[in-house]
């Protein structure tokens, strides 16, 4: 049974290829969950691709992934910046974490360069637009297989 990758995104990112192109491209999350589940499959994993608004939904899916998924790929979006819940909830989970983040952070206010979630997470891609999340994949595939 190939190992199961949980692609998990936050806030906003339900928007992606509808608004603000010049920051984080046309893809829709349709067309970047698709792409990611392709390679996966090219890869020999699963891909469980989750969307939510909420912080507390993606809280219950990280304790989901725990005995389920063997990784998580996250992109928190604003949650980044604020959640110590998001944060707590990925310290409970034992596999390896990445975090995406489709613009560089770095380069923007202030107030995102900062993330919570990177206190736990084994790598973070920033600013490869949409390419960050197969990147990731690449990125845990090889961290599973070890
Ligand atoms: O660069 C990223 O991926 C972010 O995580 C995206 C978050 C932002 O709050 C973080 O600081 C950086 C925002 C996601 C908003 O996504 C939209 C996409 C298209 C149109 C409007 C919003």
């Amino acid at each position: 049974m190939p190992k199961l990758v949980t692609l998990l995104n936050g806030p906003n990112l339900n928007l992606l290829g509808q608004r603000q192109p010049e920051i984080y491209g046309r893809e829709t999350l349709e067309d970047v969950a698709a792409k990611v589940a392709d390679l996966a499959e090219e890869l020999g994993l699963r891909l469980r691709a989750l969307q939510s608004n909420h912080e507390g939904q993606l809280v219950d899916w990280i304790q989901e992934a725990r005995g389920q998924s063997a990784g998580i790929i996250i992109n928190p979006g604003a949650y980044s910046h604020s959640s110590i819940a998001i944060l707590d909830a990925l310290n409970s989970f034992d596999g390896p974490v990445l975090e995406v983040h489709i613009s560089n952070i770095h380069k923007r206010e202030a107030f995102r360069q900062h993330s919570y979630v990177s206190l736990r997470a084994d790598g973070v891609i920033a600013g490869f637009g949409t390419d960050g999340y197969t990147l990731a994949l690449r990125r845990m595939a090889s961290l599973l297989v070890k």
